[in-house]
């Protein structure tokens, strides 16, 4: 008897499962399938790069595709005018002024987001996604004295990634190899790395010591460890097999990038794909097939070259069929810089080409093109194309992605313009801190405040104006986007108000 019943108990138990796995294929079909999220984000490219934005002198007709294909947004800003913090922002939805260690971090900074924080790929992840980076990092690895021969951790592992295939720091940065999933690629164990930032390794070369070495001449700083005969900062002795390539680099990530989406296009599995390129930043390197395309030094040529990989990318995503079901965001994580520290012909071969397009300064500049840079939402089919002058930040992707998948991203500087980022609005932000070099200033509607601050006017080394003035500026955007008309003195009113909103936000 007591076993019959417990036969039939498990007959109805069976039964009902089955009927409740039924119920829940058929809520999943009635559901709409997750979007899988790409970010192509690429390394200094400025407002005028984008021949989208700023046409004639070099031709992107790639990132062309996505802008013109999509929502263009001609007031879309990185979170700052360096890349560490744009990239802590990005990933936190945090404004990176309020994180006092966010700033260019050199390669053996220790993790800059803490494990416990709340980020876009932790979101993400939570809901059912794959997520993955590949590219540049610069965010720190370990907690301080990393050992680059063991697992790498704490790193992009475990602050919501799931596959991460990073290059640490910059390119210009030792270490030169790269890491996946906290494991350093190809390394011997009979030629172990050490990495320092304070002193050499006895008698290995640097471009100092040994200039006879140096392929690539350094202009200001990279004057330390040589490798593939560019000048780096930082020192760096052993893991010679481990050693990237400069010049297939971009054939390198795009083939990882390429293998990622295939991969989980062919488990059906929804994806967030953080696609970092390391172009244009310094040492600019294209590979042999771009030498001298554009007829700008390598400066031009490596954008070429990144668009050419944002072509091959975007076919992949057709061929798996996931175009149609993918949001790609497009966007630089800072404004661009000619002579970043090398002599590569950037400032002399630049012709009429204009990296800022209508914009004062660049890269480290609290004016504008240090962080307004190309910003595009593309989605097949579903965003329409159109140009967007509403404010935007890369800081409100993470809520507006949220409320794409139905999730309070729980980040509180982050604002949720999902319908803006689709085309559909023009709702905005009323206000943003933007932020160069730790320094800060307010933009709000039109017009930008920016307070005295100490240092000089322009950067000599780099020759970009930084937005240092003894005194406040205040520029009307919507009559001055060059930033030549300082109305502090002739509008008190605006300028107090701006004062206050500003001081009110940063709680000083
Ligand atoms: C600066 C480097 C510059 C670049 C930058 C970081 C010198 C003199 N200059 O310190 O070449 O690497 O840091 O760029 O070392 S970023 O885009 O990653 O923020
Ligand atoms: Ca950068």
């Amino acid at each position: 008897m007591k076993i019959t019943q417990t036969f039939s108990l498990a007959g109805l138990l069976s039964g009902l499962l089955f009927f409740s796995c039924q119920e829940a294929n058929n809520k999943e079909e009635t559901q709409e399938v997750k979007p899988n999220i790409v970010f192509i984000y690429l390394d200094d490219l400025g407002y005028g790069d984008v021949s989208a934005y700023e046409a004639g002198t070099l031709e992107t007709p790639n990132m062309d595709r996505l802008v013109d294909g999509g929502v263009k947004f001609t007031n879309g800003y990185a979170s700052s005018a360096t890349c560490s913090p744009s990239r802590y922002a990005i990933l936190t939805g945090t404004y990176p002024w309020r994180n006092e260690n966010a700033k260019i971090l050199p390669g053996t900074a220790p993790l800059l987001i803490d494990t416990a924080q709340y980020t876009l790929p932790k979101m993400l992840r939570e809901q059912g996604y794959a997520t993955g980076i590949v590219g540049k990092w610069h965010l720190g690895l370990g907690s301080g004295n990393v050992d680059w021969n063991e697992e790498i951790n704490p790193g992009p592992n475990q602050v919501g990634f799931d596959y991460s295939y990073i290059l640490a720091a910059t390119q210009d940065r030792v270490p030169t190899v790269y890491i996946e999933d906290g494991r350093v690629v190809n390394l011997d164990p009979n030629d172990p790395i050490e990495v320092s930032y304070d002193e050499n390794f006895p008698g290995e070369p640097t471009a100092i010591d040994n200039p006879e070495l140096v392929e690539m001449k350094w202009h200001h700083g990279h004057n330390n460890s040589i490798v593939n005969g560019v000048p780096r900062i930082g020192f760096m002795k052993g893991g010679e097999a481990a050693k990237w390539s400069d010049v297939d680099m971009a054939d390198h990530f795009l083939e990882k990038a390429q293998s990622y989406v295939r991969e989980k296009a062919a488990a059906d599995q929804p994806f967030f794909l953080y696609y970092a390129l390391q172009q244009p930043h310094v040492p600019r390197t294209p590979h042999p097939r771009f030498e001298g395309k554009s007829g700008m030094g390598p400066r031009g040529d490596v954008i070429l070259e990144a668009d050419w990989v944002i072509g091959e990318f975007l076919k992949t995503l057709e061929e798996e069929g996931v175009l149609e079901n993918t949001l790609i965001v497009f966007s630089s994580d800072n404004g661009p810089v000619l002579n970043d520290g090398y002599y590569d012909e950037a400032v002399e071969k630049l012709g009429d080409h204009t990296p800022a397009g209508p914009l004062r300064g660049g890269k480290y500049s609290l004016f504008e093109a240090g962080t307004r840079v190309p910003f595009a939402t593309y989605w097949k089919g579903k965003i329409q194309p159109g140009v967007s002058d509403a404010l935007v930040t890369q800081i409100d992707l993470m809520a507006s992605i949220g409320a794409l998948i139905g999730v309070e991203s729980e980040a509180p500087d982050s604002q949720n313009l999902l319908a803006t980022f689709m085309g559909e609005s023009q709702e905005e932000r009323s206000e943003f801190v933007l932020e160069a070099t730790t320094k800060t200033a307010l933009r709000q509607g039109d017009w930008v405040m920016i307070p005295p601050y100490p240092g000089p006017a322009v950067q000599n080394q780099v020759n970009i104006e930084l937005g240092n003035a003894e005194g406040y500026q205040l520029y009307d955007l919507s009559e001055d986007i060059g930033q030549q008309n300082n109305l502090a003195e002739s509008n008190p009113e605006k300028l107090q108000e701006m004062i206050q909103l500003f001081e009110q936000i940063r709680g000083t």
